[in-house]
C-alpha cells in the first residue's frame, strides 16, 4: 500500500502526494471510512492504492497530530505569526491573541515582523525584543527588499506551516517572495472578495521547492478564542510557565488574588507588563464569553 498526504480537495477528490514517488494522485475514498465517520481532509496522512495512472484509491487515513478549523486543515507543524511594523501597525494585544490560538493548537511559533524597510526598525526592535526573551524566534524581514527571507525559509524547511497575522501585514507577499511561482493574491481586494467565502474549503497546501509545504490561506481566519476554558488561558502564555506552581490559590486566576507568583514575576519584570496585561485582557474575554465561574 502507498502513503501520502492529501494536498487538495475538490469535485469529491482527494489530491494525494505520494511519499515515495513524490507524485500526485487523483483519489476516491473507501466508502467504508466515510460510513464510519472517519473524515479526510488536507493535510491527513493516508493509505492508498493506485488503480489507474496517476488514479487511487484511499482505503484509511493514518493518525493525525492537530486540526484546525478555519481554514480545515490537519497535522500543520507551526504557524507563521505575521505582523508588519507599520502599515498596518503592530497591534500587541493581536499578536498575542494570535499566540494564544496557535499554543491552544499546539502548534510551534515562529514570528515575523515584516516591513523591515519601512522607517522605524529600532523602535519596533526595541518593543518586540522581549518576545525572544520567552522564547519566540523572531525573524525579521521585507517581502519587497528581499531582507530576512532565507531566514523564513529556512525557518520552513520540511515542515508543513501556515500564516497568521492581520491583513496587509504581507503574508502572500513573504510566500511570493520565498517563491515566485507559489503565485498568491497579493493586495487585490475584487479578487479576494469573487473567491470570497469559499478559499477557506478550498484549501491547498502549495509545496517548497527546498522542502516543507505552506497552506494558501492564512491560519486562524477568525480569531475566535471562546472555545479556550478561561483557567487553561494561563497555559498559553509560555513565560508563565515557571510561575503557575507557588500560588497561594490552587485556582488561582493570577488576577486579584493575593500572594500570586505570576503577579510576584510582574512586579519583579521578570513577566513582562505588557504581556501581563494582554493576560489580563484574554481572561476577561473568555469569562464573558463563557460566563463560567473560575472555580467550576
Ligand atoms: N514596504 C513594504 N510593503 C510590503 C511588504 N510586504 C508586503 N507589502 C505590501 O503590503 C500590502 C499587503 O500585502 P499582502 O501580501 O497582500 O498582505 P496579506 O498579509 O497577504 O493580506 P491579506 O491577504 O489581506 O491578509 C501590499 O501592497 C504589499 O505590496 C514589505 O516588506 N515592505
Ligand atoms: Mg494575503
Ligand atoms: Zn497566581
Amino acid at each position: 500500500m502507498k502513503q501520502g498526504r492529501v494536498v487538495r480537495t475538490y469535485g469529491g477528490y482527494f489530491f494525494v502526494y505520494d511519499f515515495e514517488t513524490e507524485e500526485v494522485y487523483r483519489c476516491k475514498i473507501r466508502g467504508r471510512l466515510k460510513q464510519n465517520d472517519i473524515e479526510v481532509i488536507v493535510g491527513d496522512k493516508v493509505e492508498f492504492q493506485e488503480l489507474d495512472e496517476g488514479e487511487g484509491i484511499i482505503e484509511d487515513r493514518l493518525e493525525r497530530k492537530n486540526r484546525l478549523f478555519r481554514p480545515l486543515i490537519s497535522n500543520v507543524d507551526q504557524v507563521v505569526v505575521t505582523t508588519a511594523i507599520r502599515e498596518p501597525d503592530l497591534h500587541f494585544k493581536l499578536l498575542d491573541k494570535l499566540l494564544v490560538l496557535a499554543h491552544a493548537a499546539d502548534l510551534e511559533v515562529v514570528l515575523c515582523i515584516n516591513k523591515v524597510d519601512i522607517p522605524g526598525l529600532k523602535v519596533t526592535k526595541d518593543e518586540v525584543g522581549f518576545y525572544e526573551d520567552i522564547g519566540y524566534q523572531v525573524i525579521y524581514t521585507s517581502a519587497t527588499e528581499g531582507e530576512g527571507i532565507t531566514e523564513l525559509k529556512d525557518a520552513l524547511k520540511d515542515k508543513i506551516s501556515v500564516f497568521a497575522g492581520p491583513s496587509g501585514a504581507g503574508k502572500s507577499s513573504l510566500l511570493n517572495a520565498i517563491q515566485p511561482d507559489l503565485e498568491l493574491q497579493t493586495d487585490n481586494v475584487s479578487d479576494k472578495i469573487k473567491r470570497g467565502k469559499h478559499t477557506t474549503r478550498y484549501v491547498k497546501l502549495l509545496e517548497l521547492e527546498h522542502g516543507g509545504w505552506v497552506a494558501d490561506t492564512p491560519g486562524f481566519s477568525r480569531l475566535d478564542i471562546s472555545f479556550i476554558k478561561p483557567r487553561n488561558l494561563q497555559y498559553f502564555f509560555a513565560e508563565f510557565k515557571e510561575h503557575l506552581d507557588g500560588c497561594k490559590f490552587n485556582s488561582c486566576s493570577h488576577s486579584h488574588e493575593p500572594q500570586c507568583k505570576v503577579k510576584t514575576a510582574v512586579e519583579d519584570g521578570v513577566i513582562n507588563e505588557q504581556r501581563y496585561q494582554s493576560y489580563l485582557q484574554l481572561l476577561e474575554e473568555l469569562k464573558e464569553n463563557a460566563k463560567e465561574d473560575w472555580r467550576r
